[in-house]
């Protein structure tokens, strides 16, 4: 009898060991499983950590179509803008639309199905935009422009111009010339290199120009076409006001390519830049500058191609749904051979 209820006492311990075994491992399982889901909730958490995490590590994406390389300023405002794109962690999509309005209509339908979170693009022509912009508005994707404008009525279409108010640009060289020239009494005859037609600066540069010299009726453009803002085309055209043209007494471009191109015509020509015609040029890129310092350009009004630090504050502004200004203006100055000979070597473009 007491060997049975030994063993029966054996038996009861094993099995009681092994209950206990067993539910541990159970517990285990559950915990395993409990773990299973916590390691489930944990890879949840992780995953939602992780998703966290993604979400604030989530790189912007930035299409931005260009207009081109057309000019120094054109290259210095590209580099602006991928060099504060790489600064601020963008994934930066860049098109070079080689001056093409139909290449950038391409690009941005490219960024549209692409789903980038913001598109940007220099509009190489003011007008023809509202149907894309309306695709990028219909998909979601804030379009912001930077340099150029566009004619849209609908001002809901884009978030922020950031760019040169170019009529100023064109009033400022008027202001210079109606100064230099106020106590003339005979005719000042004008030429005028455009840029690339239909653009917004070669519109309101023009515009802001003729309004100034209107002042002074002796000042008169004689004649007015486009280099298309290229140093190879204001050479051609000037080549063709100084053919056409002997009495030719200032030069007005519209930026430092063209007077560059112009320059060279001028000198091939007899003539002395600076002296025998006196030149106004906008932008104020290096060469323009160097120009300008050897008197070759007479009175340079800046525009500013280092827009990239505005545009990649507006992007993240825009990407965070904060409010953006519908325009933002960049700050530029106006220099004369003096000036231009001073600030040389502090340019940084
Ligand atoms: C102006 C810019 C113009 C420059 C030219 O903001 O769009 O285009 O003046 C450039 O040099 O080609």
């Amino acid at each position: 009898m007491k060997k049975m209820k030994m063993f029966g006492l054996l038996l009861a311990s094993v099995m009681l060991m092994l209950t206990v075994a067993c539910g541990n491992s159970s517990k285990d399982k559950e915990s395993t499983d409990d773990k299973a889901p916590a390691t489930a909730t944990e890879t949840k958490t992780e995953t939602k950590t992780d998703d966290t995490a993604a979400a604030s590590d989530k790189k912007i994406v930035l299409g931005f179509s260009q207009v081109g390389a057309e000019s120094g300023w054109r290259t210095a405002n590209t580099k602006s803008v991928q060099d504060s794109a790489k600064e601020a962690g963008f994934d930066l999509k860049f098109s070079d639309a080689q001056q093409k309005q139909e290449n950038q209509i391409k690009a941005i339908r490219s960024f549209i199905q692409q789903k980038v979170d913001v598109i940007a693009f220099s509009p190489v022509v003011e007008s023809g935009w509202d149907t894309v912009l309306k695709e990028a508005k219909d998909a979601g994707i804030p379009v912001i422009l930077t340099d150029r404008a566009v004619d849209s009525t609908d001002t809901t279409l884009y978030q922020t111009f950031i760019g040169s108010d170019f009529v100023e640009e064109g009033r400022s060289a008027g202001k210079w010339l109606v100064d230099t020239y106020k106590d003339a009494k005979e005719p000042v005859n004008i030429v005028e290199l455009e840029g690339t037609t239909g653009s917004a600066p070669a519109n309101d540069r023009k515009a802001g120009f003729d309004e100034v010299i209107a002042q002074n009726p002796n000042l008169k453009v004689i004649a007015s076409q486009t280099g298309d803002f290229t140093r190879a085309k204001g050479k051609e055209v000037m080549q063709s006001f100084l053919k056409a043209h002997k009495d030719i007494d200032v030069l007005y471009a519209h930026n430092d390519d063209m007077a560059l191109g112009a320059i060279q015509a001028i000198e091939a020509a007899g003539l002395v830049p600076g002296k025998d015609i006196v030149i106004i040029s906008v932008d104020g890129v290096h060469d323009g500058f160097v120009a300008a310092s050897e008197g070759k350009i007479n009175f340079i009004v800046e525009c500013n191609p280092l827009l990239g630090p505005q545009l990649m504050q507006a992007v993240r502004d825009v990407y965070e749904g904060k409010e953006v200004p519908k325009r933002i203006v960049t700050k530029e100055g106006v220099f004369t051979s003096e000036d231009a000979k001073r600030e040389l070597p502090n340019r940084q473009y």
